[in-house]
């Protein structure tokens, strides 16, 4: 069945409706970047770029880097604005827009998030990087989708018991990287741990300015939690819904994450455009090795 046009809408020039992308604008390796002035700081390191498009804050470009077809895409701010950029980029490589059916081959994408976060522990300083082992999610648009395999309801239900988290907010989901990924962009100094994605960057990540939170214990909780080997090493607000589309939709994804704030001590990075360079630099180091 042919997909309909309010569902898969394209624009006049056949390219899909909110990244004003066609399929030869993009490579298979995809790094993402929340901030739309991040794009130019990451492909300024290229050979050459042959594509540059911007609709709103999805601005793209795809060139090379030592030889390597990377695209580079800034997705703006959350998980709504991610389950807007990984189902349209699934579709430029998996849904024929001429035709409008799935492909009967299918592509999978290596996504990368270069992103800046928020550290919960002190030994986590910033300046740090850390790459996500598993996303938590705590917003809830994955709750959408059908998400029952790839979601970790052991981990989960601890997580929900420890913090006794409120049935008025969407049941956490925890969903792992790509071990491929993982891989590729390990490296010495690099932490590893949970990230926790929220859906909001004042009270939904525990800050306070004039309101009150429904939970103002929840960061110190998140803080002591542990799994297994695993503990929540930091907050931001897109990486579980990148770990979420991109395992149902048969894409890889790892995020990584340059620590610019301590949750835990109250410190922000003296310099934070320094650890970001670092962290773009090291990834695309790791991606052409
Ligand atoms: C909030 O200021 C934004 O910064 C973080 C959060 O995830 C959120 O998108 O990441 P980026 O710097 O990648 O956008």
């Amino acid at each position: 069945m042919a997909i309909k046009e309010s569902e898969l809408i394209l624009n006049p020039d056949g390219s899909v409706y909110h990244l004003n992308l066609k399929p030869e604008n993009i490579a298979k390796d995809i790094i993402f970047v929340g901030d739309q002035d991040r794009v130019e700081k990451i492909t300024k390191h290229f050979d050459s770029i042959e594509f540059s498009t911007q609709k709103r804050e999805f601005k793209t470009q795809t060139g090379f880097y030592k030889g390597k077809r990377l695209t580079v895409l800034s997705t703006g701010i959350g998980p709504d604005n991610i389950d807007i950029v990984i189902n349209e980029l699934d579709a430029l490589v998996n849904i024929d827009l001429q035709t409008r059916k799935q492909k009967e081959t299918l592509t999978s994408l290596n996504i990368v998030r270069v992103g800046t976060s928020g550290s919960l522990h002190k030994d986590i300083p910033v300046d740090a990087f850390v790459m996500s082992s598993h996303g938590l999610d705590l917003n809830g648009m994955l709750h959408f989708y059908q998400i029952d395999a790839v979601s970790n309801p052991e981990i989960e239900d601890a997580f929900i018991a420890y913090t006794n988290w409120s049935k008025n907010k969407a049941r956490p989901i925890v969903i792992s990287n790509s071990k491929k990924l993982e891989t590729l962009l390990d490296g010495e100094n690099v932490h590893k741990g949970i990230t926790a994605t929220a859906g909001g960057f004042y009270g939904p990540q525990g800050r306070v300015l004039r309101l009150a939170l429904e939970d103002a214990t929840l960061n110190s909780k998140m803080d002591s939690f542990h799994f297994n080997e695993f503990r929540i090493t930091n907050l931001e607000m897109e990486t579980s819904a990148i770990y979420g589309l991109s395992k149902l939709l048969g894409h890889h994804a790892l995020s990584m994450n340059a620590i610019i704030a301590n949750r835990a001590t109250g410190n922000f990075s003296k310099d934070p455009k320094a650890v970001v360079n670092n962290l773009i630099e090291y990834t695309l180091n790791k991606l052409v090795e």
